[in-house]
């Protein structure tokens, strides 16, 4: 099925300036990394941008996100601010945490970001917790929490997704299984690879998307999203994507031997920047491409423009 055809023009245009805006800035900070500018490690989203974007197209401004250390890609398609990402990894005063977090730490509470956790899993209780707050509050606002294959071995997930189901409450769980944790693939650390199957055993919807392509994601999202909102409680949204990069670090690692080049290879053949870009007039590409690089170059002078915090700001918002 040709699944861009029931999109209209301006459906892909936005989808295609998320894509590329996420791509961009992403090789932007691989560029800039070894100057050292950058000061916090960084985990790269290159390659899995489309899961963030298909999903987050289909939220309200006021709905939730809870993201991973690999989160820049759902901190931007969730409405983030550029400037303050960037100077956040910089070390920065103007970063949305005022430097202290870096890279692994985005939060923008105005946009309805959640704080990103490095503790592999840890974000998946908190969202739940805050979707409870919001189901309580009954405005209809819909928490998405995005967490990898690794983070699904974690036992609290399973707690969370049992709790959720229990108490109908308004979230989407969103696993971006990109088959590694780490060094690991998911072949050696599972006898089994029905991820979807265990989690429709809670009592939620369950679905699996395997090709990558952002209009089916973002389909299957606002279906699900719909089933929230309407007071169904949960549901569940595994997304197959592929990481590009290495697991932390600009680079690429297929010399070390735990994947193959020919898995890279395959997901790029169904790259979703490329494939919107193509489907776009070259007019239209052009004007969006200019726009985002311009917007990456003053991201980047007022990260570097910013100064670093004082040093009385030390033990400032340190919560024990
Ligand atoms: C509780 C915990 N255990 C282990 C780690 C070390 N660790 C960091 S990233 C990672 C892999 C997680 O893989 P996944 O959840 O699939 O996310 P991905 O990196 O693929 O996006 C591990 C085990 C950690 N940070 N936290």
């Amino acid at each position: 099925m040709d699944t861009a055809a029931v999109n209209d023009r301006e459906t892909i245009a936005r989808l295609y300036r998320g894509l590329a805006r996420i791509r961009r800035v992403e090789e932007r900070v691989a560029d800039i990394y070894p100057t050292d500018k950058i000061k916090s490690p960084i985990h790269l989203s290159i390659g899995q941008e489309a899961v963030a974007v298909g999903i987050c197209d289909t939220l309200r401004a006021d709905d939730i996100v809870s993201g991973t250390y690999r989160g820049h890609a759902t901190y931007l398609a969730k409405g983030g601010d550029l400037p303050a990402m960037l100077a956040e990894m910089f070390g920065k005063v103007g970063g949305c945490a005022r430097g202290k977090g870096g890279s692994m730490h985005l939060v923008g509470l105005e946009q309805g970001i959640l704080g990103c956790s490095a503790v592999v899993g840890s974000n998946v209780p908190v969202a739940a917790g805050y979707s409870l707050a919001l189901k309580r509050r009954g405005r209809g606002q819909v928490v998405a929490v995005f967490y990898g294959d690794g983070a699904s071995e974690e036992g609290g997930v399973y707690e969370t997704l049992n709790f959720a189901a229990l108490h109908k409450l308004p979230i989407l769980f969103v696993c971006e299984n990109n088959f590694l944790a780490i060094h690991e693939p998911l072949t050696r650390r599972w006898a089994a690879d029905q991820l979807t199957e265990r989690v429709a055993t809670f009592g939620m919807p369950a679905r699996r998307i395997v090709s990558g392509d952002v209009f089916e994601i973002r389909a299957a999202a606002a279906e699900l999203i719909n089933g929230i909102r309407a007071g169904a409680g949960p549901a569940f949204l595994e997304c197959h994507t592929y990481r590009w990069r290495e697991h932390v670090g600009p680079a690429e690692d297929y010399a070390a031997g735990y994947r193959a080049r020919t898995d890279l290879e395959a997901w790029q053949r169904k790259d979703q920047v490329a494939r919107l870009a193509a489907l776009l007039p070259d007019a239209a590409r052009q004007s969006i491409d200019a726009e985002i690089a311009v917007e990456i170059d003053a991201a980047v002078r007022y990260a570097e423009e910013s100064p670093f915090p004082a040093l009385e700001e030390l033990y400032d918002h340190v919560f024990a």
